[in-house]
């Protein structure tokens, strides 16, 4: 790539400026829109229909297999702003995983974390360093940075569920590394408990004296929905409000599930409307279940189970519940957070 030349009536200017283009320099009185009052954000809100990523993760299926090359059939959301880029924004990826009965997708493992969330469906297992974790609707299934990680569908049906990752910020920082597993087959008919639960998913408040050696990230590797569910009820009952937050916490620490990502769950009763808020970072929501209307910034999109939308930075955001409805977030805040750029606010509607 060559350093843009930028040009001037004065000739000594002129003359001055092709010898910065030469020496790889530019002139920062020439560059504008770098920094900006607020965030410049190139992404833009999107909402990607349940129906569109069920039909077309079912052709993939018919169309394309899953082997050593392709190893991993999966859908990105190219979020429209940003130029065919195959990313959800500009810091995280987004995608449907499809699988049919008895494939298996290959163990490998990257720096780039990942989370799976399950909107519809059952019988796939996840198998992170060894350990089989078994994956049903709701659950929230953790692969942490570096961790080998290998799909299998031993079942009689296909399976589809929501891939995060927070690839787009490990590229950014140039610290992308990638490693293929040994080639395992399906030793599982049916996942038996993860290690991870047995030692960490036993009851609320209730962790091993004996922690071992912690990694840096949540040592329980999956949250059931029957948990997360009972857990939504409990709040509302509680607070006595028509709209609940839950995050999902490293049992160890109390910290998010994960160094790069925050996970939490919302449930909304029927005509609940949140206040509208926006934050620095992204974020990324699915709808487990019910109906509405998210606002984001100028735009309205309506809401149905197994829809998936983008909130971009700075972006406001409120949401409309039409039936009781569970919306699960993903988003970056807690790169934000540990490098002092969090930021949020609410905004009168
Ligand atoms: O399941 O291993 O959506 O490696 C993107 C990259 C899923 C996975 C994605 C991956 C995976
Ligand atoms: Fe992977």
């Amino acid at each position: 790539m060559t350093t843009p030349r930028f040009r001037s009536e004065e000739v000594p200017l002129d003359a001055f400026y092709d010898d910065l283009s030469t020496a790889h320099l530019q002139p920062l009185w020439e560059l504008h829109g770098l920094i900006t009052p607020t965030p410049r954000v190139r992404a833009v809100p999107y909402r990607w229909r349940a129906d569109d990523l069920a039909k077309l993760g079912r052709r993939a299926g018919e169309l394309v297999p899953v082997d050593r090359g392709g190893d991993r059939r999966v859908l990105a959301m190219s979020n429209p702003g940003l130029d065919g880029a195959p990313f959800i924004s500009g810091t995280l990826w987004a995608a449907v995983q499809y699988l049919q009965p008895q494939e298996s997708a290959p163990a490998h493992r990257h720096t780039p974390a990942a989370l799976r969330f399950v909107l519809d469906g059952h019988g796939v297992y996840t198998q992170v360093d060894g350990d089989a974790v078994g994956m049903s609707r709701g659950d929230l299934v953790l692969t942490p940075s570096w961790t080998f990680h290998e799909h299998h569908n031993p079942g009689d049906v296909p399976m589809m569920w929501l891939d995060i990752l927070d690839l787009p910020v490990v590229a950014a920082l140039d610290a992308v590394f990638f490693e293929p597993g040994p080639a395992e087959e399906a030793s599982y008919s049916q996942a038996p408990r993860s290690t991870a639960e047995l030692r960490w998913g036993a009851g609320a408040g209730l962790a091993p004296a004996d922690t071992g050696g912690l990694p840096q990230h949540s040592p329980l590797l999956v949250y059931r929905w029957k948990h997360t569910d009972a857990a939504l009820d409990a709040l509302l009952e509680a607070q006595q409000t028509t709209d609940v937050v839950l995050r999902f916490r490293d049992p160890a620490r109390g910290g998010d599930v994960m160094p790069t990502m925050r996970c939490e769950m919302r449930r909304l009763l029927p005509g609940a409307v949140t206040t509208t808020d926006r934050q620095t970072g992204t974020r990324v929501s699915a709808v487990l279940d019910g109906h509405g209307v998210v606002e984001l910034g100028g735009t309205s999109f309506d809401l149905a189970a197994g829809d998936v939308f983008v909130v971009p930075s700075w972006c406001t955001h409120r949401l409309r519940a039409q039936s009781r409805m569970d919306v699960f977030t993903t988003s970056d805040s807690p790169v934000l957070e540990a490098l002092g750029l969090h930021r949020r606010e609410q905004v009168a509607a």
